[in-house]
This record gives C-alpha cells, structure tokens and sequence, in this order.
C-alpha cells in the first residue's frame, strides 16, 4: 500500500490547527502509520528542502521549520501521494483552492501550513529521512471494507 509524507509545519502547530488537519485524512479514509512531535534540526531541515538549496527563501525556509515544533507523520492508502497533495492544495495559499488545507487556512506562501510528498518516490525518501522503521506501525483498519471496494 502507497504511503506519503505529511508534516503539520510550526504555523499550523502555533494555529492549534492539528486536529482539524489529523480529522481531514482520517475522514477521507488514509490510515496513519506514524505520527511524532519534534522540532527538527537544521541539519534535518536542510536534507529535507535540500532541492531548494539555491533558492533565495532556502534560508528563510529553514529558519522558518526549525522554529518551532512541527507534526510529523506518515499516512498510507490507495493513491495517497497524490490525493493528500490534492487535500492540501496549491502552495500558495492564496490561490489555493477553498476546500483545501491551504485555500481554508493560509495567506502567506511562507506560512503554508503543510507540507505532503510530490511523488511517490520522494515520498519513499522522506519517509527515511524523518522516520525509522521501528516508529512505523502497519496496522488495517475495520473500516477498510467500507472505504474501498
Ligand atoms: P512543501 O514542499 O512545503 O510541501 O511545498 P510545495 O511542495 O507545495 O512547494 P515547494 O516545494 O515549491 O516549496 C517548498 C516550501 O518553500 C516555501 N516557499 C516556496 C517559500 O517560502 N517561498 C517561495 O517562493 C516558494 C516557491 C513554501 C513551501
């Protein structure tokens, strides 16, 4: 079964957004497999955005991350690298479609809310880079012949 990455940035943390955001992927029907609290360190946060390393908002990004605790997680299902995308919305919250995460909460490009994979595979490597195995827990739910046919 597929998996994603999903991280509740310091701005939905600070916004006490947690469980409206938790209640959205578990009401569409995704199983959460791992779940922390952590402020991570830069050099994490580093590995995490590495692709933006030459951007101008790289150390803005990473300032932003550090600064406060963030939710961590990882959630399984059919397709959910891309649905999750499509639950939270575009990045800029702005344009965001209203019904997203980010369309209904945020304003601000730097203060998006959420992050999610954008592929399967860099779902795969954030997954490693935030997680070990051990922390992971597949379970199934009793709901599952209700959700999928
Ligand atoms: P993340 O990775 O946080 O889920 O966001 P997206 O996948 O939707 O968007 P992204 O990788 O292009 O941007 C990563 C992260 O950088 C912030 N950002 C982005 C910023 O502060 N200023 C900017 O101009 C851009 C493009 C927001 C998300």
């Amino acid at each position: 079964m597929e998996r994603t990455f999903i991280a509740i940035k310091p701005d939905g943390v600070q916004r006490g957004l947690m469980g409206e955001i938790i209640g959205r992927f578990e009401a569409k029907g995704f199983t959460l497999v791992g779940m922390k609290l952590i402020k991570p360190t830069r050099e994490l946060a580093e590995k995490h955005y590495g692709v933006h390393k030459d951007k101008p908002f790289f150390g803005g990004l990473v300032d932003f991350i550090t600064s406060g605790p963030l939710v961590a997680m990882v959630w399984e299902g059919e397709g959910v690298v891309a649905s999750a995308r499509k639950l939270i919305g575009a990045t800029n919250p702005l344009t965001a479609e209203p019904g997203t995460i980010r369309g209904d909460f945020g304003i601000s490009i730097g203060r998006n809310i959420i992050h999610g994979s954008d592929a399967v595979e860099t779902a795969q490597s954030e997954i490693a880079l935030w997680f070990s195995e051990e922390e992971l827990t597949s379970w199934e739910s009793k709901m599952k012949t209700s959700i999928y046919e």
